[in-house]
């Protein structure tokens, strides 16, 4: 096969970029509390960024959850079973893909659903030649609502949905569960859930993961407005916002923020959004669970827990569960 083709699963024209999003970021950005959704953070620049966070000495959540994937994958394997079809929320880490599709016992395809075709055509391409036998069908779509999932040549045994990095952690404890569903609805009867889940610890190792020393967090979060600027034509001001990044412990999660350091006007798309002194944008949560908690809500989406590997200092979960059965 040449170039992949694309699943349309929205019935949206498939178009790079956020200017298909202006509506839903300005409802954002007037609303009393600003946001702007996390899942904007990721262009060329943004991902380029993300990919030196995970490096960070301070960002422990990548090394931990490759770590608990290079030890306990043999386990995951044997307990998925032969052509299995595995459906990646998110098309994300390379890695992270490679090291499942390599222990997995002759995978039957791979199914990576984005809302960006440019990482989804991408991730295909690197895969497919070292995978000829593992059928590769990106799907288009934004996975918090329910998607068609394309047929294959070989019929897989069973679905594995893979959402590994703790992404489940950018939804409130109620979207979450919505997303929990989904994987359940797309994994059908029988099928199961590898994920990787952030956990409750220490504040202060949580507030240093998301304010490293080096600022690139920081530069992470200011890109988005670089970003609104080159595809929105908005003039922020990067000299005159800054990086906030607080652990809320009644939400148990990271709040990261945008904080306007004076009284401004922005225009964003040609709609004028003002800030007052200190006013701020929301621009992600990480939700950060204790185990037990996240098997609770699990199971409330349809879920068995079966297996859930921790580190030995307790920083991260690799969990993985099957779809129960009705009834
Ligand atoms: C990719 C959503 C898991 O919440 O830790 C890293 C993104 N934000 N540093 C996270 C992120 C700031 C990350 N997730």
């Amino acid at each position: 096969m040449s170039s992949a083709v694309l699943q349309i699963a929205t019935g949206n024209p498939v178009k790079p970029g956020i200017a298909q999003d202006r509506r839903q970021i300005l409802r954002g950005l007037t609303s009393s509390q600003k946001w702007l959704s996390p899942k904007y953070f990721y262009d060329k620049r943004g991902s380029e960024l993300f990919d030196q966070i995970c490096s960070l000495p301070e960002y422990y959540l990548t090394r931990t959850e490759l770590k608990l994937m290079q030890a306990h994958l043999d386990e995951v394997a044997s307990l998925v079973g032969q052509r299995a079809a595995v459906i990646e929320f998110g098309a994300g880490s390379n890695i992270k893909v490679r090291l499942l599709l390599d222990r997995l016992e002759k995978p039957a395809a791979y199914v990576p659903v984005d809302i960006s075709p440019e990482f989804l055509l991408e991730q295909v391409d690197s895969l497919r030649g070292d995978y000829p036998d593992v059928h590769m069908q990106p799907v288009f779509a934004d996975f918090t609502q329910p998607f068609d999932l394309p047929e294959h040549p070989v019929m897989p045994e069973r679905n594995l949905v893979f959402f590994p990095g703790s992404t489940i952690g950018n939804f409130t404890r109620a979207g979450a569960l919505e997303v929990l569903e989904v994987m359940a609805a797309e994994a059908k009867p029988g099928g199961a859930l590898l994920i990787g889940v952030d956990l409750q610890k220490d504040a202060s190792i949580l507030r240093a993961a998301y304010n490293d020393s080096e600022g690139v967090t920081a530069q992470f979060n200011l890109n988005l407005l670089a970003r609104l600027n080159r595809e929105l034509g908005a003039d922020f001001d990067l000299e005159k916002f800054r990086h906030q990044a607080i652990y809320d412990d009644e939400e148990r999660r990271i709040e990261m923020r945008l904080l306007s350091t004076r009284r401004q006007k922005v225009s964003v798309a040609g709609v004028t959004i003002a800030f007052a002194a200190g006013e701020y944008i929301i621009t992600e949560y990480s939700h950060k669970y204790e185990p037990e908690e996240f098997h609770a809500l699990a199971r409330r989406a349809g879920f068995c827990p079966r297996r859930t590997w921790i580190d030995d200092e307790r920083l991260f979960s690799l969990q993985y569960m099957t779809v129960r059965s009705q009834g």
